[in-house]
């Protein structure tokens, strides 16, 4: 195992921080004038010199994995991220690999009782509301998430997931591991596929993700007004740009067919979405009677060109811009917007090797893969070529019920056969000899039973320039008798695959609850966290527990409170039976680890504050009484003594 990189990584020396940070904790008790922690002097806490006591630092051995099963020693950090859609769940979480170890949830479309999310006034902001202030929806199906690139790899900034429900593409900010916004895509249903961009497609100086490419499932009429249900001609699927940075949707294509999956090239000019229903069928008898489907490939400097120069429509409230992607309208490649490759046969899947080569579709239906040369597209779009069946480099046979690919950097695919409860490992090169005639060419290098039935997988790196071939996990949608049984809902098996080898060796079986679709597996240098959130990015942080107060406007009562271990900043606060209560509570601890959270008896309230964060929530004084506020969140030897009384005046 290549351990090089630990060195500059500060979280190599893993009893570092942990010492430090143990020591300040037990510095700010005592600072704080807290019960000294009697009877814990074995404990690390106890034992501890004073914070600023330069501790030990015994160097942590690095994570030797791959011989040991991915098990890691207590201790032991793993060595890459991973980034894990939850599915109809609605959240996201990060694992650690190759130990498996669940680290975080990140609440997004759904609502989470442990954070807050979903009912904080900042997290209803990111969200959405109706105008009682409830959250506008509560659920949401994450699929795909995928990070921001620079120069043909992560950048550790971002991360994006959709929601096929509700038509939603959320963002992650990486430095902190939470969602930050929220966009509704206009005028489609069951948004699927995501994929940002790797380059710009026109200036060369910008060599970073600046959009995000959106692929809608389901056709509907447009405009979707119930008027034209019964007409078959209506009904359309779009491909969405929605702007990196802003958020805001930049352009919309009308395509013919649907979208499923998407890919974008490393040279920022093309993005491709793989299609199912070109047959636009409603009923499934329907959508699997044509041999082939497409591939369908978006030129993205042109689309943006026709955007400038006004060559769009809008639908119904929408004011985003549509072009017209369809195949009558694009008929001269030298002018096409887009181009449809025909792929075999209800196509699963769209990814992009790290060469920057190829696109590979999955045939699902059809056993083969598909291999399409991106420098053949573009010479099509040049009118270079004159068919674009001849962008196909190779078609070849994998197994039964082919669906995602993933890379190891040195040329070979793996596949997951989910008919099949395999993995294949294929080279392309020698897939595209033996497609172009050398039946010598054995392009099948390996194959591994899985347990079962896989769906993704991914590879450490894979989408990146620096796929670099370790590890393999692979989503398996049953996991049957894997685990202990626990009922009649099963976690899904998410299984770890050593690749450093010309077989393929399987390591570890993780449960995972339901439902993670695709991940990315990220190295950990890549992704670079901040433990304390800055104070001042909330508006209403107050600086001080001496601000803590109350002010009242009318029935708007709003109560800034400060939380500092082990005390709440006002030990009770009054207000009256029907006030319209505004929390907002500031954590001014500054410690790594530190939260606290705020419980309201029988007001159904309950969120956490991380070191310097300031979040809100917004309730009646529905009953009168008192009411002991207290901290949920496990902070201080005075942990269950951190309380605060709220007097509700009838
Ligand atoms: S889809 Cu789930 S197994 Cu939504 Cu990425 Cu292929
Ligand atoms: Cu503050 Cu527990
Ligand atoms: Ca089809």
């Amino acid at each position: 195992m290549d351990t090089t990189n630990d060195k500059k990584q500060p979280d190599a020396g893993a009893d570092l921080p942990r010492r430090r940070f143990l020591n300040s904790t037990a510095a700010a008790g005592v600072a704080l004038g807290a019960a000294t922690l009697v009877g814990c002097k074995q404990e690390p806490q106890a034992a501890a010199p004073a914070a600023g006591a330069a501790p030990a630092a015994p160097a942590a051995a690095a994570a030797h994995a791959a011989g040991d099963g991915g098990h890691l020693k207590p201790g032991q950090l793993d060595e890459y991220y991973g980034l894990w859609s939850g599915g109809h769940s609605g959240e996201v979480r990060v694992l650690g690999l190759p130990s498996g170890r669940e680290i975080k949830r990140i609440p997004v479309f759904n609502r989470c009782a442990l954070t807050g999310w979903g009912s904080t006034n900042e997290s209803k902001a990111i969200i959405g509301t109706k105008p009682d202030g409830s959250m506008k929806y509560t659920v949401g199906d994450t699929h795909h998430v995928h990070a921001s690139y620079t120069d043909g790899t992560y950048n550790g900034k971002y991360a994006w997931v959709n929601d096929k429900i509700n038509s939603r593409l959320a963002r992650i900010r990486l430095d902190y591991m939470v969602c930050d916004k929220i966009t509704q895509l206009p005028n489609i249903q069951g948004f699927h596929g995501v994929f940002p961009d790797k380059r710009d497609p026109v200036d060369p100086k910008i060599n970073h993700t600046t959009r995000v490419f959106c692929g809608s499932e389901f056709s509907i009429p447009l405009p979707n007004t119930g008027k034209d249900a019964a007409d078959p001609t209506k009904y359309h699927s779009l491909f969405t740009c929605v702007d990196a940075e802003t958020m805001a949707v930049r352009w919309q294509v009308l395509i013919d067919g649907n979208c499923d999956l998407t890919a974008t090239s490393y040279d920022g000019k093309l993005a491709a979405t793989n299609q199912y229903n070109t047959e636009m069928g409603a009923k499934y008898e329907d959508m699997m009677s044509a041999e082939r489907d497409a591939c369908v490939f978006f030129h993205v400097a042109r689309i943006e060109q026709a955007v400038k120069d006004g060559k769009f429509k809008t639908y119904g409230d929408s004011k985003v811009p549509v072009v017209d992607g369809t195949k009558a309208a694009n008929k001269d490649a030298k002018t096409a917007l887009t181009g449809y490759v025909p792929v075999p046969k209800n196509p699963h899947g769209v990814n992009a090797s790290p060469d920057g080569k190829y696109f590979i579709c999955a045939g699902k239906l059809s056993p083969t893969a598909t291999v399409i040369d991106l420098a053949e597209v573009l010479k099509w779009f040049d009118g270079g070529v004159d068919d674009l069946k001849k962008t196909i480099a190779a078609e070849v046979e994998l197994g039964l019920g082919p669906l995602h690919t993933a890379f190891d950097g040195r040329g070979n695919a793996f596949t997951t056969l989910f008919l099949d409860s395999q993995v294949v490992k294929w080279n392309v090169d020698k897939a595209i000899a033996f497609f172009k005639g050398d039946k010598n060419a054995k392009y099948i290098v390996d194959r591994l039973d899985v347990q079962y039935q896989p769906g993704h997988l991914n590879a450490s790196m894979s989408e990146t320039k620096e796929a670099d071939g370790k590890y393999l996990n692979v989503g398996c949608k049953f996991s049957k008798d894997r685990f202990l049984p626990v009922g009649p809902l099963h976690p899904e098996n998410e299984q770890l695959i050593d690749i450093s080898g010309e077989k393929m060796k399987l390591l570890s079986d993780h449960p995972c609850w339901p439902e993670p679709h695709d991940f990315i597996i990220v190295k950990r240098n890549k992704i670079k966290t901040s433990q304390v959130n800055k104070l001042e990015e909330h508006p209403l942080a107050i600086k001080d527990i001496k601000d803590s107060r109350v002010e009242r406007k009318g029935n708007k009562v709003t109560v800034f409170i400060g939380s500092l271990a082990p005390a709440f900043g006002l030990r009770d606060f009054k207000v009256k039976k029907g006030d319209e209560v505004t929390i907002i509570l500031t954590n001014l601890d500054k410690i790594e680890d530190l939260g606290h959270g705020f419980a309201i008896p029988n007001h159904d309230v309950n969120f956490i504050v991380n070191p310097q964060e300031t979040a809100s929530v917004t309730f009646k004084a529905d009953k009168a009484g008192v009411f002991w506020c207290y901290c949920t969140h496990f902070c201080h030897a005075l942990h269950l003594e951190m309380r605060s009384r709220m007097i509700v005046e009838g």
